[in-house]
């Protein structure tokens, strides 16, 4: 089984090992640096040596794997109680009018380092989601 994170090349090798299998691979992202999350699922292939080998997917952050970008406040549990009250139904708690978040934030009644964790994380959410659109 091939495991790693995305952009390691893990298709690539495996193409390189059984030419003519044609597995999609995908430069990784000029931008973050780091794989596009190009293979989506597990598939175990035969070899015509003999026997199977497992491509999978890579995964940049375990954390965050299978939560989704609007989910993510309901894992906090300093910032989750102040989420109801914002304003808008949807807000990110980025720049929103309302947000009671960030009103928690500045009244000191979420740590920032928490602030800025939640900020990082939905970040990287959502990179990985633009990646697979
Ligand atoms: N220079 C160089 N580039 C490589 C090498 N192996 C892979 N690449 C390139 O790295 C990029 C990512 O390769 P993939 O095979 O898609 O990576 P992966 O590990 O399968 O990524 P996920 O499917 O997202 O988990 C591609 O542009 C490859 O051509 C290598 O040994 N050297
Ligand atoms: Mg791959
Ligand atoms: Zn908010």
């Amino acid at each position: 089984m091939l495991s790693g994170p995305s952009g390691v090349g893990k298709t690539s090798l495996l193409n390189r090992v059984q030419p003519g299998l044609g597995l999609k691979v995908r430069e990784v992202s000029r931008a973050t640096r780091k794989g596009r999350h190009t293979t989506r699922t597990r598939e175990m292939i035969p070899l015509d040596c003999g026997g199977y080998v497992a491509d999978t997917p890579g995964i940049r952050a375990i954390a965050v794997w299978d939560v989704e970008p609007d989910e993510l406040d309901a894992y906090y549990i300093d910032i989750k109680p102040f989420v109801p009250e914002c304003q808008f139904a949807d807000c990110t708690h980025r720049h929103e009018p309302g947000c009671a978040v960030r009103k928690a934030v500045e009244e000191g009644k979420i740590h920032p380092a928490r602030y800025d964790s939640y900020l990082r994380l939905r970040e990287e959410i959502e990179a990985v989601h633009s990646e697979w659109d």
